[in-house]
């Protein structure tokens, strides 16, 4: 049932047992809205327990209680399951399963396949940590240095620090209130943009993988890695960036396959709905940035999203 901002206060303010979960291939906006969410409640002394089944990249460590965030590990009863920046039950993975709790979603995917049991859905938020920042003021919830350095990442990964299309007024009045509040923009920048050396090693074989289609139209990179390891997750989501930026290009996609035999895929486009083709292959997202896992290995993926890319492009009349 689609619930206010205000029914949403309610709930929380009701709850005493409560577990707060986002997306599995976690971002700056599910970590940075989970944990600006979780510290008011637990300093009310209400129960409440970080939940992801993933893991958590280490570029986004620094969040203040990152480390209170654990993967399920048996079942959970609770009175709330929240769930966070996330459009689909498959998004949270083995949570849903361990959980026994009414579910709240907070999201702002456009995607959104109204799951949950409850549901408040803000499309024009450029970032779930938007809404929550709009909740915490709503409870009369004062937000600490902390809060806002958490929302203040989770709102500008979001929106590329403010420079895609997603980016609106209201996102820059709410970025200025946080630092209002202590969140301090350019060491979130440092902590998010100094690389390990491995990474700026890949990003050349990434790099050196670039195909071009559709005349100039689609660009795509391939991120391969050797043990599919923990700095992996950190790092990928930038390189989709450079594709992307080509001059021409109206699709960007990034393969990237996974150990179990399918290949996670993401878009970025300048003008078509590139979460029309994720939902095709049964994932989700934004009109100008989504992603979805394809059943099948590198080779055979890249062959079906490409076809369907160049048929999205044909029309959307580019
Ligand atoms: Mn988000």
């Amino acid at each position: 049932m689609e619930i206010s901002l205000r029914r949403v206060a309610q709930m929380l303010g009701e709850a005493e047992k409560l577990v707060i979960t986002g997306h599995i291939h976690p971002d700056g906006d599910s970590l940075g809205s989970m944990l600006a969410l979780y510290a008011p409640l637990a300093a009310q002394g209400k129960q409440v327990t970080l939940l992801l089944d993933d893991e958590l990249p280490a570029v986004y460590r620094f969040l203040p209680g990152a480390e209170l965030i654990r993967r399920p590990a048996g079942p959970v009863a609770a009175d709330l399951l929240v769930v966070l920046d996330a459009s689909d039950a498959d998004r949270i993975a083995g949570v849903d399963a361990a959980v026994r709790a009414t579910v709240l979603n907070i999201d702002h995917h456009i995607s959104n396949t109204k799951f949950a049991d409850f549901w408040y859905i803000d499309s024009q938020a450029a970032a779930t940590g938007e809404i929550v920042l709009e909740l915490l003021h709503l409870m009369k919830i004062p937000v600490t240095a902390d809060m806002a350095t958490n929302l203040y990442t989770a709102i500008a990964t979001d929106c590329g620090f403010f420079r895609y299309a997603n980016a609106t007024a209201t996102t820059l009045r709410h970025a200025a209130d946080l630092m209002d509040s202590g969140a301090q923009p350019h060491i979130i920048a440092e902590q998010l943009e100094t690389k390990p050396l491995d990474s700026i090693m890949t990003l050349r074989s990434v790099l050196d993988s670039l195909e071009i289609h559709a005349g100039g139209r689609i660009a795509a990179v391939t991120v391969e890695f050797e043990n599919g390891g923990d700095s992996a997750a950190d790092t990928t989501e930038g390189y989709i960036n450079y594709p992307r930026n080509i001059e021409g290009v109206e699709i960007a996609i990034m393969f990237k396959p996974e150990g179990d035999g399918a290949t996670r895929v993401s878009f970025r486009s300048r003008r078509c709905d590139v979460s029309r083709l994720a939902l095709a292959f049964g994932g989700g997202g934004h009109a100008r940035a989504a992603g979805c896992t394809v059943a099948s290995g590198l080779a055979a993926a890249k062959k079906e999203v490409l076809r369907a890319a160049e048929r999205l492009l044909a029309e959307s009349g580019l």
